[in-house]
């Protein structure tokens, strides 16, 4: 069945796809069923052999303006357990190919939680990022306390989460949150020329590179380096590495398969 909350770019260029949010009446918001419709898109980009690097945006005015608030409002305790969302963030956040979320106009709440699952940032001039969630009586459920601290720190996490102001793009170029900023017109293909960049390097090794480092989010140094250690020695066991070696001694571009 074709989606009707994002559209899916399967090559917006060579191994590099691109999932657009698709609510722009509602600022993109996240309502279950677009969340559905990522996950599954993803999860078919990510067993797709041609696909080696995804890009996520939204449109020029709006990344995504947060969850939706009119399907939440009225929702019990109860009902939030058993509509069980995580299990649709976990999902996403298993995807093991390299996400760049291009972000123009509002990253917010939900938003701005699902730009930080993403691996990277580009961002418009214009992007705005916050987590606003405590004008509506409730905190960041989806990681925001968590990822937005770890990219920003404290002091600019607390403020953020504690009053719900927006940063700029300079601001969040500045504080660690964005990789690039460009100015609006440029931001897609900005992401895309950063995409290409990664999709053409060994996909193995990409896929065991972002695995190491998020690893270092959620273990101890010496359990993250034995991590990295076991899938540095692991990628000797691919082609990609003895194509990558010998293509730099036959001084030639690489040509990787990804076995
Ligand atoms: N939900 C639903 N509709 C939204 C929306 C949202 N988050 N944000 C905007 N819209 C809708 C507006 O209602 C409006 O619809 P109409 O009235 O035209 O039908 C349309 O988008 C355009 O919005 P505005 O007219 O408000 O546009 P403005 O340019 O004047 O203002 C704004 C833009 C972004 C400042 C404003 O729309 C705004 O403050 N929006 C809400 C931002 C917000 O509070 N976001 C955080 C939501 S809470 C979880 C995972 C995630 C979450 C929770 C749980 N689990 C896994 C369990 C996340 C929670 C959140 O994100």
């Amino acid at each position: 069945m074709q989606p009707e909350f994002i559209i899916v770019h399967q090559q917006v260029a060579t191994h590099v796809a691109h999932i657009q949010l698709n609510r722009p009446n509602a600022l993109n918001a996240l309502n279950l069923q677009l969340m559905t419709e990522l996950k599954t898109a993803l999860q078919t980009l990510d067993a797709d052999d041609q696909v080696r690097a995804i890009i996520i945006s939204g449109n020029e005015k709006a990344f995504a303006a947060g969850a939706d608030i009119t399907q939440m409002a009225g929702k019990s305790a109860i009902d939030m357990y058993n509509t069980d969302q995580f299990s649709t963030w976990d999902a996403i956040k298993k995807t093991k190919k390299p996400i760049i979320a291009a972000v123009s106009g509002f990253a917010l709440g939900g938003g701005c939680e699902l730009a930080m699952l993403c691996d990277m940032i580009v961002a418009s001039e214009t992007a705005r990022f916050g987590q606003p969630e405590i004008k509506l009586g409730v905190m960041p459920g989806a990681g925001g306390t968590q990822r937005l601290t770890r990219a920003v720190g404290k002091a600019l996490a607390m403020e953020m989460v504690l009053t719900g102001r927006f940063i700029t793009a300079a601001e969040a170029l500045q504080a660690g949150l964005v990789n690039r900023i460009t100015p609006v017109e440029l931001y897609l293909e900005e992401a895309i020329k950063l995409a290409k960049e990664i999709a053409g390097m060994s996909p193995l090794a990409t896929k065991m590179a972002k695995e190491a480092v998020l690893k270092a989010f959620d273990s101890s140094l010496e359990e993250g380096l034995h991590f990295e250690r076991k899938n540095f020695y692991l990628l000797f066991a691919s082609d990609d590495q003895k194509e990558g070696m010998q293509a730099f001694i036959e001084k030639r571009a690489p040509r990787f398969t990804g076995k």
